[in-house]
């Protein structure tokens, strides 16, 4: 029997797609678009095409299972559900006994999942353990604290509306690989005469096709755009009544950004004077312009005041109050859910010390008082994407931590585990959706029920809440009753009539994206004064740190378009290439397709090299995502990165990596 549903990819990525699943004979056969959701409508990613691969894949994880060889060696042999949750409720009473419920942690990043699949019943239920509260940081955290302090945050410019600039900045972001449903809208835009700026390192396929492509020294963007904010003074294109009604800390911002003429900045950044000129100029004389900030801009120590520099380029040149002008950062926080009534803080009982996630390799070998007893990792695969894997790895090889991971399949992360408990994937689970790529709320049911044994994060909250013996009614709802209690119906973005039409419909498209976002138009600050904050004191003073050290290069590992973080990494990503410039590869005797080793003081990965143009002198990269075992000597390039965090937000600094490359 062959049957079509609707469903919608949580995956962590801008678009969340809707999506049109085929059954056959119970198993999914094809995933592919569907029509539901205007923004995604016509094509998904050809990875999530490959879905049903992953769903049946061997690495599937279908029972729950207990370590019988080394932490690390991958075998195990399966137990009951039963006998599983046991195992967990009885090691966790001694821990709790002998070091406090301090001692387990939570390690989770929710991004490829909805509402309901984090800081939802497991948040319910880690609170009401009293476990220590891990920081999420691996991700936005910059972004994130960057665009609260300057604007509240405010609602972003919806990429739909990029049709209608003038001029489109593309600072950090690649949406040919990563918000791909960008791409058409970029083209319509040039169609009509905009002009497109991209500033990279690298020459992506996005920043091909701009009209202007600025691909600086990586972490210099702080001078690039204080640069840019100088010039504009100078040469007196800054909005003054704008700034006047509705801008704090621009006298102060003015002083610092003084501090880096273009010839100035064109020597830190290493890029040509005229370019930035050029993308002065073309930033300061169409209306309306728009910038959009991507992460890439974040992941290195200089990365908060690089955000805050890039966010407050529209405040400074007057940008907004037109459609189609201002920024976007991410759009989820706008979506009208009730955190609070989701999570349920309240359900702590004492205060509980805040560990960050970026550093686990640290917090598994250097914590006390107490020391992580027990870790429990789900949605997240800290192995090949947290800093510092070989820390990380002898963390984990610890014999006194007892580590459990909930996960669909046996990634390089499981295989450390004591114990490993089945999940479903995602098309075997109803969740919520908002998006931080557009403003549609949606609402999957499952298309097919778990495989194997797998159990959703949901149901697993509450079964454990259970064997722990939690009693409160919190953990008794079910996944359809949590999902309308999450809406926040009170929301300036929610439209439909109840949380059950949602249920019902799979999607809600706020009245406010009918009307048109406008910034200072209809959607303003929600910072405490109602200004922009330039200067807000939390950021602290503007700073900028040159990188050195003894690698000479820099190590970028941005996203791919073959996977999302680590996930299909295991089948999409199996060879992937270290990237070097041309004339960095003939200073090391290096080919295309020739076996190097990347090498730092934290580790050494064993890959083929890529070599052209496609990236700037003194920078290298390798798509983030990568599994150990696709390269040659077992490590992935998280094996390359350092745990320091940014400047603002206390984020993950990926791009900070120094490297050296030779042939092997
Ligand atoms: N296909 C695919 N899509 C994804 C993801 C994925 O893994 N795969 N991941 C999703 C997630 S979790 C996120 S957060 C987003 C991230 O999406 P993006 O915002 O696009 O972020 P990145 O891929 O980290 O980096 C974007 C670009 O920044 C450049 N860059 C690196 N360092 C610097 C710098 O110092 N300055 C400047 N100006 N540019 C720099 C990189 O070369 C890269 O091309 O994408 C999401 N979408
Ligand atoms: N080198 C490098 N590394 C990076 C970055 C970088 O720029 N460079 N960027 C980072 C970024 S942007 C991000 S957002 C983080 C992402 O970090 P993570 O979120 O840890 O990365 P994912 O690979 O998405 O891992 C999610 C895991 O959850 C599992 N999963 C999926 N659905 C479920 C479910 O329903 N239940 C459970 N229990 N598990 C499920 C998946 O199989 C997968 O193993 O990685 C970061 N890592
Ligand atoms: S990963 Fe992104 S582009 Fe691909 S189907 Fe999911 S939401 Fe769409
Ligand atoms: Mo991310």
């Amino acid at each position: 029997m062959i049957s079509t549903h609707h469903s919608v990819c949580p995956l962590d990525c801008p678009d969340t797609c809707s999506l049109n699943v085929t059954v056959e004979d119970g198993r999914v056969t094809k995933v592919d678009a569907s029509a539901r959701n205007p923004f995604t409508d016509g094509y998904i990613c050809a990875k999530v095409r490959r879905y049903p691969e992953y769903m049946y894949s061997p690495l599937r994880i279908l029972q729950p299972m207990k370590r019988t060889g080394a932490k690390g060696d991958g075998e195990f042999q399966p137990i009951s559900w039963d006998a599983a949750l046991t195992l967990i409720a009885e090691k966790w009473r001694a821990i709790i006994a002998q070091d406090g419920a301090e001692a387990i942690l939570p390690y989770h990043y929710g991004g490829s999942s909805g509402v309901l699949g984090e800081d939802a019943m497991d948040a319910r239920f880690f609170q009401r353990l009293g476990a220590s509260e891990l920081l999420k940081t691996i991700c936005a955290a910059p972004t994130g604290a960057v665009s609260r302090l300057m604007y509240g945050p405010m609602f972003g410019v919806p990429l739909e509306d990029y049709v209608h600039a003038k001029t489109i900045l593309l600072w950090g972001v690649n949406p040919s690989a990563t918000n791909i449903h960008l791409m058409p809208i970029l083209q319509a835009a040039q169609e009509q005469g905009a002009s497109i700026a991209v500033v990279d390192p690298r020459r992506t396929a996005t920043a091909r096709r701009a009209d202007l492509h600025l691909a600086p020294k990586p972490g210099t963007d702080v001078v690039l755009a204080l640069s840019m904010i100088h010039h504009l003074i100078q040469t007196e294109r800054v909005d003054r009544d704008f700034i006047a009604e509705h801008v704090a800390g621009f006298d102060a911002l003015s002083k610092v950004a003084a501090q880096y003429p273009i010839t100035t900045a064109a020597s830190i950044c290493d890029v040509d004077a005229r370019d930035i000129e050029a993308l002065v100029d073309a930033y300061a004389a169409a209306s309306p312009a728009v910038v959009r900030c991507g992460w890439g801009v974040e992941r290195n120590r200089n990365g908060g005041n690089a955000v805050r520099a890039v966010l407050a380029l529209p405040a400074v040149a007057g940008k907004f109050g037109v459609r189609g002008g201002g920024y976007t950062m991410s759009l989820s926080k706008a979506a009208p859910i009730d955190r609070e009534a989701v999570s349920r803080p309240d359900l702590r009982r004492r205060p509980v010390r805040q560990i960050n996630m970026t550093q686990l390799g640290r917090v598994l070998t250097e914590l006390r008082d107490p020391p992580i007893r027990s870790l429990f990792v789900y949605n997240a695969n800290p192995v090949a994407v947290t800093p510092d894997q070989n820390r990380i790895i002898r963390g984990l090889k610890r014999d006194d931590l007892f580590t459990v991971v909930h996960d669909t399949v046996m990634t390089d992360t499981a295989r450390y585990a004591d114990l490993v408990l089945p999940a479903p994937s995602m098309l075997e689970q109803p969740d919520l959706h908002k998006a931080y790529g557009h403003y549609h709320m949606q609402y999957s049911e499952a298309v097919i029920a778990p495989l194997g044994e797998a159990m959703s994060n949901h149901n697993l909250f509450c079964t454990l809440a259970a064997a722990m013996g939690f009693a409160e009614p919190e953990f008794k709802v079910s996944a359809e009753e949590l999902a309308c209690q999450a809406i926040d119906t009170a929301s300036p973005l929610w439209s439909a009539a109840s949380p059950d039409d949602l249920l019902r419909d799979g999607i809600s498209t706020p009245s406010l994206l009918r009307q048109g976002v406008v910034q200072f138009g209809n959607v303003f600050p929600a910072t405490a004064s109602g200004r922009v904050e330039l200067m807000a004191g939390e950021m602290g003073p503007i700073t900028y740190e040159t990188s050195s050290g003894k690698f000479p290069l820099t190590l970028l590992s941005p996203a791919s378009s073959k996977t999302i973080n680590s996930i299909f990494g295991e089948f999409l990503l199996r060879d992937p290439r270290v990237s070097l410039n041309t004339a960095d590869a003939a200073a090391r005797g290096i080919n295309e397709g020739d076996l190097v080793r990347v090498h730092n003081e934290l580790g050494e990965v064993h890959v083929r090299a890529s070599v052209g143009d496609t990236i700037r002198t003194g920078v290298a990269s390798i798509p983030k995502g990568m599994w150990c075992a696709s390269s040659r000597n077992g490590s992935s390039v998280t094996a390359l990165v350092p745990d320091h965090l940014t400047d603002i937000g206390d984020g993950a600094c990926f791009n900070d990596a120094r490297v050296e490359v030779e042939r092997l």
